[in-house]
């Protein structure tokens, strides 16, 4: 019986570990290696709003928007700049923007829907 105990001990002691270690890979994948700074974003699209209307970031950073409406939108510059297809929920785009300037943009399903990313120069 005892013996049982200590391998469920160990694959505990696993499980642990390979769980522990996949979120500070994705972490360390994050990291810009000349700053240390962590460069990612996320911009949550819900209730046919761009949650972050104005986000400005450093050049260098990637913009991922992930859908949590129940409905298709779309990640469309109105400078031409980037373009997603329609996103169905819970599926992403990502733009590294790496040129500093004022980048608008809408969903093309919902015209209505605008927001702005603003990219300063690189720390
Ligand atoms: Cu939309």
């Amino acid at each position: 019986m005892k013996r049982i105990f200590s391998i469920i001990a160990i694959v505990f002691a696993i499980a642990l570990t390979a769980s522990a270690a996949s979120p500070s890979a994705a972490l360390a994948a994050a990291e810009d290696p000349s700053t240390g700074a962590k460069n990612d974003v996320t911009i949550v699209i819900d209730n046919f709003t761009f949650m972050a209307p104005n986000l400005t970031i450093p050049a260098g950073t990637k913009v991922t928007w992930i859908n949590h409406d129940d409905v298709p939108h779309t990640v469309v510059s109105t400078e031409q700049k980037f373009k997603s297809k329609a996103l169905d929920t819970d599926e992403s785009f990502s733009f590294t923007f790496t040129e500093p300037g004022k980048y608008p943009y809408f969903c093309s399903i919902h015209p209505k829907m605008v927001a702005n990313v603003v990219v300063t120069e690189k720390k």
